[in-house]
C-alpha cells in the first residue's frame, strides 16, 4: 500500500475550498488569540470576517522573522502553554532563535505530513531508518522520528556522531534509508570511500536530504558515491519543521503539502507575486497549526512554482530546489551574487562537491570577498605550483563569469567540517 498518497491528489477546487476554510478558521484564531496579530488587523481596518475568497489573504501584511524575534519567547502562541506538549526553536544561525510550540493535535499532524514526505522519497515500513541529524531543540531529527515510525520503518536514532560509527551502524543494523544534512552525507561517503569499503556491500538504497541548500551536482555525486535514490525536503520549524515539502522518486521538485499550508511567491524588493515560474521568496500562511499559527510569513528562501502535472500522480503543486536565501546575497560592489554561483564554478574546476566559506570583508572602505576553500591533503601538502594554478585558474573563472575580483585561501581538508549540523555558506564582518 502507498501510504496516504490519495490525500495528495486532490481536486483543486476541492483543495481551494479546503483551504479557504481553514484559512478563515486560522485567521479567526489568530484574532481572537494573539495580541500581535490582533493589533495588525485593527491598525490596517482588516476585518476578519471579510475573507470571502483565497486571493483575499493578499490584504494581511507579511509576518518577518523579525516580529517573530520580537515576540520571544511565547508572546506569538495562540494557546495557553498547558495545551503545548512539545517546545523547538529555528537553528538560529543569526540572531535570537524562534521558539515555536506544538498541541497534540499539531504533533499528529506534523507526523502525518512527514510520513506523507518519507513515502514520496520511496520509504515503506520495510526500511531501517538511520536518522543522522541532531536531536535536540532542532526539529530535523524529532519531525522525521515520528514519521518514520508511524509509517512503520524501524527507526534508528543515531544522531550526529562521528562519520566512521555512521558507517558501522550502515554495516551493521543494515540500514535502508539514510537522513541528514546533504553535506553530512557526502561526508560519510567520503569517508567510506577512504576506509576502503564498497558501497554495494552496503544495503541503503534511499537518502532524504534537506535543512539546507545543496544542488544537482551535489546530488548526483551523493547519489553515486553511495549508490542510492537521493531526495531534498524542506522545511522550517517558524512553518513546522521537515514535512512542509519534499520531492517524489520523479526528482523533478517538491511537492507542497498545500491542504496545510497556503504556499505564494512574492518578489522581495516589491512584495507583490511574481508571474508563474519565476523565482521569488516563498511566504508561507499556516491552515491548520494550533500552537504557533502564522500568516504569510515571508521565509527567505528562494524558489519559484514548477507548473504542470508530476507523473507520480500527486496533484500538490511542486517548488523547485530552494536557490538560496534573500539573505544570502551578496551585495558587493554593487553586484548581486548567490553562494550557489560560486560553488557552481569551484564544483567544475575541482571536479566534486566543494566545501568552502565565503568571508565578506571592509578594507579602508573597500569591500573585499574571500574564498576560503578546502583542498585534498595532496594538493596542501606540496606543489606550491598546483596551488598557485589552482588558484588563478578560480580566479580568472570567476571573474570571467560573475565580474568579481576575489581572493582565495586554501585550507586544510575538513576545515569547515560541521559533523552534519547545516553549514553556513557566507561569513559577513563587514
Ligand atoms: O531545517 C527543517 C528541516 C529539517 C528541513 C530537516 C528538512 C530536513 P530550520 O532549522 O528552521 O528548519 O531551518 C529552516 O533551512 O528556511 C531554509 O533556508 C533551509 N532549508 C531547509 N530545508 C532546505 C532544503 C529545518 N531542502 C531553513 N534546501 C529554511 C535548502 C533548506 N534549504
Amino acid at each position: 500500500m502507498i501510504w496516504d498518497i490519495q490525500k495528495e491528489c486532490m481536486d483543486r477546487e476541492e483543495l481551494s475550498q479546503l483551504q479557504l476554510e481553514r484559512l478563515q478558521s486560522t485567521i479567526h484564531r489568530v484574532y481572537r488569540n494573539v495580541p500581535f496579530y490582533r493589533r495588525v488587523f485593527d491598525k490596517n481596518g482588516i476585518d476578519p470576517d471579510g475573507f470571502g475568497s483565497l486571493e483575499d489573504i493578499s490584504k494581511i501584511p507579511f509576518t518577518t522573522k523579525a516580529d517573530l524575534r520580537e515576540n520571544y519567547p511565547y508572546g506569538l502562541f495562540a494557546v495557553p502553554l498547558r495545551e503545548v506538549v512539545r517546545i523547538h526553536t529555528s537553528s538560529g544561525t543569526t540572531g535570537m532563535p524562534i521558539v515555536v510550540g506544538y498541541t497534540k493535535n499539531d504533533l499528529k499532524i506534523w507526523t502525518e505530513l512527514v510520513a506523507r514526505v518519507l513515502t514520496s522519497g520511496g520509504i515503506t515500513k520495510d526500511d531501517v531508518i538511520q536518522i543522522a541529524f541532531n536531536y535536540g531543540l532542532f526539529t530535523g531529527a524529532f519531525g522525521f522520528h515520528y514519521g518514520a515510525e508511524k509509517i512503520g520503518a524501524s527507526v534508528i536514532p543515531v544522531s550526529i556522531e562521528n562519520p566512521k560509527k555512521q558507517i558501522k551502524i550502515l554495516q551493521d543494523y543494515k540500514t535502508t534509508a539514510l537522513i541528514s544534512t546533504p553535506s553530512y552525507a557526502l561526508l560519510i561517503a567520503n569517508t567510506l570511500i577512504e576506509m576502503g569499503i564498497n558501497p554495494n556491500s552496503l544495503y541503503l538504497k534511499f537518502g532524504l536530504f534537506g535543512a539546507e541548500p545543496w544542488s544537482e551536482r551535489m546530488r548526483q555525486e551523493i547519489e553515486e558515491k553511495l549508490k542510492i535514490t537521493a531526495t531534498d525536503n524542506y522545511g522550517l520549524s517558524e512553518i513546522m519543521g521537515p514535512g512542509v515539502a519534499g520531492e517524489c522518486l520523479q526528482k523533478k521538485g517538491l511537492h507542497i503539502q498545500e491542504d496545510h499550508f497556503y504556499f505564494e511567491i512574492i518578489d522581495p524588493q516589491t512584495l507583490q507575486p511574481v508571474k508563474e515560474g519565476e523565482v521569488g521568496e516563498l511566504v508561507i500562511t499556516t491552515l491548520t497549526k494550533e500552537a504557533f499559527p502564522v500568516l504569510r510569513f515571508r521565509t527567505g528562501d528562494l524558489t519559484r512554482f514548477i507548473s504542470g502535472e508530476c507523473a507520480c500522480g500527486r496533484t500538490f503543486r511542486r517548488i523547485d530546489r530552494i536557490m538560496g536565501r534573500t539573505d544570502d546575497m551578496i551585495i558587493i560592489r554593487g553586484l548581486k551574487i548567490f553562494p550557489s554561483q560560486i560553488e557552481a564554478i569551484l564544483h567544475e574546476i575541482q571536479g566534486r562537491q566543494p566545501n568552502y566559506q565565503i568571508v565578506l570583508e571592509r578594507n579602508e572602505g573597500i569591500d573585499q570577498i574571500t574564498i576560503m576553500l578546502e583542498i585534498t591533503e595532496e594538493i596542501f601538502s606540496d606543489m606550491m605550483k598546483e596551488q598557485t594554478q589552482l588558484i588563478s585558474k578560480i580566479k580568472e573563472r570567476i571573474a570571467s563569469e560573475l565580474g568579481l575580483p576575489i581572493n582565495i585561501k586554501l585550507v586544510e581538508k575538513r576545515s569547515f567540517e560541521k559533523r552534519g549540523e547545516k553549514i553556513k555558506r557566507v561569513i559577513d564582518i563587514r
